[in-house]
């Protein structure tokens, strides 16, 4: 059946918005840094029957009956996780996307009032990792550390140690959603196994350049939990994961995912995640992955020679951090604004703490995974670079911003986007 002509008969109010954002993703250039493309197959998967079961339970312990085939993909994308992080034992596939999957470790480790020490969210941390505003900074008490020298983006590991021995955290929480640098994993399971807290590591970030043998894995450092979304340097759906190293914490977050947190799981999205961990078990996405984090490195270099403020100084991963306020005098919501004009997509971002509004904060946040699937190399991320540039420092000039906009279009018409 032709999915898209059933779409369009039946509902051409969605169609037609279906059809504008394939347009606006084919012309434009995609660099906001957790975004990707998924392959035909994930998007096969994605929208396929799957859909229409539920599934309550885990492989071969249903609520419901009809499971032959849903146990097939939820085993499979198990086996497949598994494989793609060695260390792991475990795996729960179910969690709706990054935040249930952090909710639900919180849920299983710990009891309310308990402490988690984890990043600063001005220095690179998620929301999720017990910002104030969330329900679960409500529930358990988040303590922080910091970067210690914002020019090198070497982590504060002394003053972690410090927080930990005095605030006593049961977890350990590594990770980052606007962080450039590796981090030294083994410096966190020291710290974590001196004051008797587990080490968990929120790797949604880069989880597709870990599978992808570019970045260091957590579970090879002792780690006890790895959460991740699997949508952005992984390329798969929208959705999220745990991992951990041991059956018994594997068990509690099982419980705690089902019946605890969520009901059914979404299978269609379960089938997803699968074939997309199915994609990165080959020697072309760890071909991929090496390329994400040299096309950065291009634009690392070019950005340094144009005195660029790159907060942590550049980057080891597939993300840069700039402050738009020191290097261009413009904000970051107006280079967001302008570079929107020229068809270039990045978001405004908060850099280490932030005098400005998260509103219009000082930096913009930009990646390179979702262009490099596109099939851009260290030649087009330069030129990419350059134009930020000229848009940064242009930004109240339409006429050039219009000149720059026919050039982007130009460029990115040369790249196909998968799955269209
Ligand atoms: N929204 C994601 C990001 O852009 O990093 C994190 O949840």
């Amino acid at each position: 059946m032709d999915l898209r002509a059933a779409l369009e008969k039946e509902d051409p109010q969605v169609y037609s918005a279906l059809c504008g954002e394939e347009k606006r993703q084919l012309e434009g250039m995609e660099l906001v840094a957790s975004e990707n493309y998924v392959s035909p197959a994930v998007l096969a998967a994605l929208g396929s029957i799957f859909t229409n079961k539920y599934s309550e339970g885990y492989p071969g312990k249903r609520y419901y009956g009809g499971q032959k085939y849903t146990d097939i993909i939820e085993s499979l994308a198990i086996e497949r996780v598994i494989k793609l992080f060695p260390g792991a034992k475990t795996a729960n596939v179910q969690p709706h996307s990054g935040c249930p999957a952090n909710e639900g470790v919180y849920h299983a480790v710990l009891e309310p009032g308990d402490t988690v020490l984890g990043m600063d969210l001005s220095h690179g941390g998620h929301l999720s990792h017990g910002h104030p505003v969330t329900k679960m900074a409500k529930l358990f008490r988040f303590v922080r550390y910091k970067m210690k020298d914002i020019e090198t983006g070497e982590i504060d590991y002394d003053e972690l140690r410090e927080v930990a021995l005095e605030e006593k955290p049961k977890i350990i929480l590594a990770g980052f959603s606007a962080y450039s640098r590796e981090l030294d994993y083994k410096k966190f399971r020291e710290i974590a196994d001196e004051v008797g807290a587990l080490a968990m590591m929120d790797m949604a970030h880069i989880a597709g350049l870990i599978a992808g043998k570019q970045l260091q894995n957590p579970f090879e450092f002792g780690f006890d939990i790895v959460t991740s979304t699997t949508h952005k340097t992984l390329r798969g759906p929208r959705g999220g994961i745990i991992l951990t190293n041991s059956e018994e914490l594997g068990g509690k977050i099982n419980k705690t995912i089902f019946p605890g947190l969520q009901g059914g799981p979404h299978m269609n999205n379960i089938a997803a995640k699968a074939v997309a961990f199915g994609e990165a078990d080959t020697p072309e996405f760890q071909m991929y992955a090496q390329q994400v984090i040299k096309n950065a490195k291009a634009m690392e270099n070019e950005f340094a020679k144009n005195n660029v403020r790159m907060i942590a100084g550049g980057t080891d991963n597939h993300l840069l951090l700039i402050d738009a306020v020191s290097s261009w005098d413009a904000t970051g919501g107006e280079v967001e604004t302008a570079l929107d004009k020229v068809h270039m997509t990045l978001n405004k971002n908060a850099i280490a703490d932030d005098p400005r509004s998260p509103f219009d904060p000082s930096g913009i946040r930009l990646g390179t995974p979702a262009m490099t699937t596109r099939g851009f190399t260290e030649k087009e991320f330069t030129q990419v670079a350059q134009w930020i540039i000229a848009v940064a420092k242009n930004h109240a000039d339409d006429a050039k911003l219009a000149e720059i906009a026919e050039e982007v279009k130009t460029l990115t018409a040369r790249f196909p986007v998968p799955g269209m």
